[in-house]
């Protein structure tokens, strides 16, 4: 076997998610290692989206145009911004490679998810920044930005909650296509708020998965308080076609397989995509 290495090459440096993805349609799936696309057929690195960029990636996350059956990928990053003229920090690429939009060119984007929250299922991604503050521990990351952007032009939205959009993560409970929100941190923690902002349900507890777990219709919220773990979702749930061609693909039930062995579970991280 052809085992990929990158010990001192240039480019991107991981991402704390790690989709695993047919991102070019060949019929074999690659694990993208941050903004590196490995063949898990043979470990080749078959593509580098970025390799003007050496920091890593907080969250990568492959999302699809339904109405031109393509993927895009989105990437918010942290580090490589020290350069008097910085980098891309928020990064939609097509699945070719070419770059689709960017924004922002200082700053650790922490957070990110993508959601169908406009009209005709259109979607939006959330962005967060932090920024490091020494403290007598070392350092403290304090949030100074949170970002929302057409997801296929880069666009900003003007999109807003209850809640901030760091604070939730997208869900779409009654299978609708569109996204509803658990919020998991914050003054409103346990709400469940549709795309509106309207308040939808009121629950407790920390996510341990989002997404489709359980075979009944639409997605849910598997939530714990440490001593139980509780599955919550929409009993009257039907599925739309939308809803159902988001799950065609293997993607995201391999994820949610993926992420259930516990890495990452935290914050937007939970979503993946999913
Ligand atoms: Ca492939
Ligand atoms: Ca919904």
């Amino acid at each position: 076997m052809n085992v990929w290495t990158c010990a001192d090459d240039p480019g991107p440096r991981a991402s704390h998610v790690t989709p695993v993805i047919d991102i070019n349609g060949d019929g074999v799936d690659e694990l993208l290692w941050g903004e590196r696309v490995i063949s898990l057929d043979d470990g080749r690195e078959l593509f580098d989206y970025a390799p003007d960029y050496t920091g890593h990636s907080d969250v990568i996350i492959p999302f699809l145009d339904y109405k031109k059956n393509e993927w895009y990928l989105f990437t918010c990053r942290e580090g490589d911004d020290e350069r008097p003229e910085g980098n891309d920090r928020v990064v939609t690429f097509k699945a070719g490679g070419e770059k689709a939009w960017a924004d922002l060119k200082k700053g650790h984007m922490h957070t990110a998810w993508v959601a169908n929250v406009l009209p005709g299922y259109g979607k939006i991604v959330m962005a967060m920044r932090e920024h490091f503050v020494p403290d007598d521990v070392g350092f403290n990351h304090e949030i100074d930005g949170c970002f929302y952007y057409d997801a296929y032009t880069g666009e900003k939205v003007d999109f807003s909650l209850p809640c901030k959009g760091y604070e939730c993560v997208p869900v779409d409970l009654d299978g609708d296509g569109y996204h509803e929100f658990y919020v998991h941190r914050g003054e409103l923690a346990g709400t469940v708020l549709d795309r509106f902002g309207n308040v939808i349900g009121k629950l407790s507890g920390w996510p341990v998965r989002i997404g489709k777990i359980a075979s009944a219709p639409g997605e849910q919220i598997m939530l714990t308080d440490g001593d139980e773990v509780m599955l919550w979702g929409d009993k009257d749930a039907v599925e739309s076609p939308l809803f159902k061609r988001r799950y065609e693909t293997p993607y995201l039930t391999f994820m949610q397989k993926l992420m259930a062995t516990g890495y990452n579970a935290e914050g937007s991280q939970v979503a993946c995509g999913v």
